[in-house]
């Protein structure tokens, strides 16, 4: 096999970035171990453990408990699944804004729960009186997003927390992507801001771990509990993942890379990263195109279609929000220099007549 992965330097949408060296070193080296059969691998197990904890310190939570999941898709679909469990109805719902991710529509699906779609405010975040007026007894779970996908938005956490008690339902925040960089900004997200019951916090995305790591934390260990199943043949007694067998190379690299990086690395790259997202913002607005303003590093921006396929064209690897705005990630991969060489294609392929944009040069 010859083939190679792609390079990162035109990638500019994406959630993924180049690990960590140290991550990559881990990752090779525990390959081949399985956290799912602690008896058998309990070096990994220890690691796992260990980075339960780490990202307890990076989400202000005293005696964490949760587990390395495959991304955070699992980590939501688990969350709703607690939920789902600890609820009283027949009919649980849980209730969302429209920012949320679509692993909650896979979630919900699976779990056969109503997912209620509230709608988001002037700021693209959860409209607060909405949710309030989409919970009712049999709600099973609000959830908050802290750094959305398209637009990188964080709900008002503490109110989403404030309505989920109310009505004796759990909450979840989903910091799959933004979980590494609030830390360093004023925003309420964690679970000290907040009556968080679950969260779901990815060092494979702004963590710099290898794929796959995605993370579970649960504020009490029994909420674990909802989730576990005996494992009769195995040295342990049980299991709350909802994958078997799974990678040690996701939970050694997200050690690696938040012991080498919480919290000084992660500080340094989350400033630079909203520096650079600043940059492009302003580079956009001065070309005149609509940008949404950028809270967390991530620019969404309204570039004619011809310029977005012409981009894409030239290598570009960008993606669009929902409503078709082209959307920058500003992860630690994306330089100055990417974002400047970017912006001149921009300048080059919008000034291009359309015919010229659809030919074959
Ligand atoms: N929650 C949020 C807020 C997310 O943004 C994502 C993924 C998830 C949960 C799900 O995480 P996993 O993909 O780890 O299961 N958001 C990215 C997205 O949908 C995922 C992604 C990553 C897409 C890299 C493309 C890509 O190249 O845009």
């Amino acid at each position: 096999m010859q083939a190679e992965p792609q390079a990162f330097d035109r990638v500019l949408s994406s959630m993924c970035t180049e690990p960590h060296p140290a991550a990559r070193e881990a990752a090779e080296r525990f390959l081949a171990t399985n956290p799912g059969d602690p008896g058998t691998y309990p070096r990994v197990a220890a690691l796992e453990e260990e980075a339960v904890a780490l990202l307890g310190e990076i989400a202000s939570l005293g005696e964490p408990a949760g587990y390395v999941a495959s991304g955070g898709t699992e980590a939501n679909l688990q969350a709703a699944r607690i939920a789902r469990e600890r609820a009283d109805g027949a009919t649980p719902n849980v209730v969302m804004p429209e920012s949320g991710h679509f692993s909650f529509h896979k979630a919900a699906d699976v779990l056969g729960v109503e997912l209620r779609i509230v709608p988001t405010d002037d700021d693209r975040r959860a409209d607060v009186e909405a949710v309030r007026a989409s919970v009712d007894e049999d709600t099973a779970a609000v959830i908050g997003v802290a750094g959305s996908t398209e637009y990188g938005r964080v709900d008002p956490i503490p109110e989403l927390g404030a309505i989920a008690r109310e009505v004796g339902a759990l909450l979840h925040v989903d910091a799959a992507w933004g979980g590494f960089v609030l830390p360093f900004t004023d925003y309420e997200w964690n679970f000290e801001h907040a009556p968080v019951d679950t969260m779901t916090i990815d060092p494979h995305k702004m963590g710099q771990a290898a794929i796959p790591a995605g993370g579970l934390l649960v504020r009490e260990e029994s909420l674990l509990d909802e989730l576990a199943v005996d494992t009769p043949y195995l040295e342990s007694t049980s299991q709350a993942t909802l994958t078997g067998t799974r990678s040690g190379a996701g939970v050694a690299s997200a050690v690696a890379a938040i012991e080498a990086l919480w919290p000084d690395g992660y500080a340094a790259g989350y400033e630079r990263a909203r520096a650079n997202a600043e940059w492009l913002a302003a580079a956009l607005a001065d070309r005149g195109y609509d940008v949404v303003e950028p809270t967390l590093p991530l620019v969404a921006a309204d570039l004619p279609t011809e310029t977005f396929e012409a981009l894409r064209a030239e290598g570009w690897r960008i993606s669009r929000t929902g409503s078709g705005e082209l959307r920058v990630v500003c992860m630690p991969h994306v330089t100055r220099e990417m974002l400047e060489a970017f912006v001149a294609d921009v300048d080059r392929l919008a000034a291009r007549p359309r015919a010229a944009v659809s030919g074959d040069d």
